[in-house]
């Protein structure tokens, strides 16, 4: 079998996701970052719904989003791997995983871009760079003022947009700082699953773990920074990070 290729953007959490779950899995695959400037062609050529990433490409199937990929993943029999546990089977798992999906990520996001892509765009631009070969990222350099207001229209940014994100945010927190305090380490349980693979990868644009493969090179503008530090304590964070430290 010709070696899965998995393609991202390094920025995202939901590629993030996806490749963490690959990781930690122990499943080969190729990694390929794509330039904003051209993905979307690429990604239609494959002939799937929509021009999102992250998308899988195996010898048989073509997999878009970072849940199908880790349904995909966990499938694959790997001997001696430690196994997810796939909860997802489960209601709450569903639910906790959808909720981290169309709520959590979404406004982590829109929080991020809407003081990033108007405060320091160069700095998003450098880490959309990420291995790009040196034409692409010139074409990119040329191209980037354009593609910030395609991203501030698609994902409605803006300072107003911004705070009311924020305010998601904290509820969010709220939410997932409940869950964590009912005296077990995982949020389902006892033992690391899915739902914790995918709440800490959603989550770490807010805790920047150490062990993150990307976000070394992610600066963080200064309003968002004075929440981080705000923020930094608090238990989902902390588990965030302690989650990262153990299986990234
Ligand atoms: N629910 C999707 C979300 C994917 C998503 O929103 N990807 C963004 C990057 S964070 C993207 O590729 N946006 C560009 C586009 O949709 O054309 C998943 O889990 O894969």
């Amino acid at each position: 079998m010709a070696t899965p290729v998995l393609y991202i953007f390094a920025i995202s959490h939901y590629c993030e996701k996806a490749r963490w779950a690959l990781d930690y899995l122990n499943i080969e695959y190729r990694l390929q970052h794509l330039s904003p400037v051209s993905y979307g062609k690429f990604v239609r050529s494959l002939g799937v719904a929509d021009t999102s990433l992250p998308v899988l490409v195996t010898n048989s199937l073509v997999l878009q989003g970072s849940s199908r990929i880790i349904d995909w993943a966990t499938k694959q029999d790997k001997a001696g791997t430690p196994g997810l546990q796939t909860d997802i089977d489960s209601s709450v798992g569903r639910e906790i995983e959808q909720r981290l999906d169309d709520v959590f990520g979404v406004h982590v996001r829109r929080y991020f871009y809407s003081e990033a892509l108007f405060d320091q765009p160069r700095a998003v631009r450098r880490i959309f760079a990420t291995d790009l070969r040196w034409p692409q990222k010139i074409l990119l350099r040329f191209a980037w003022s354009k593609i910030c207001k395609y991203m501030i229209r698609g994902m409605d940014l803006g300072v107003e947009q911004g705070l009311e994100s924020r305010q998601i945010i904290d509820t969010e927190l709220d939410w997932l700082d409940g869950l964590l305090a009912r005296d077990r380490p995982y949020l389902l349980g006892e033992q690391f699953s899915r739902t914790d693979l995918v709440a800490a990868s959603l989550l770490s644009p807010l805790a920047l773990p150490a062990q993150h493969p990307a976000y070394h090179e992610l600066q963080i503008p200064p309003g968002v920074a004075a929440d981080l530090a705000a923020w930094r304590e608090r238990p989902s964070l902390r588990w965030v990070r302690d989650v990262y430290r153990q299986y990234r």
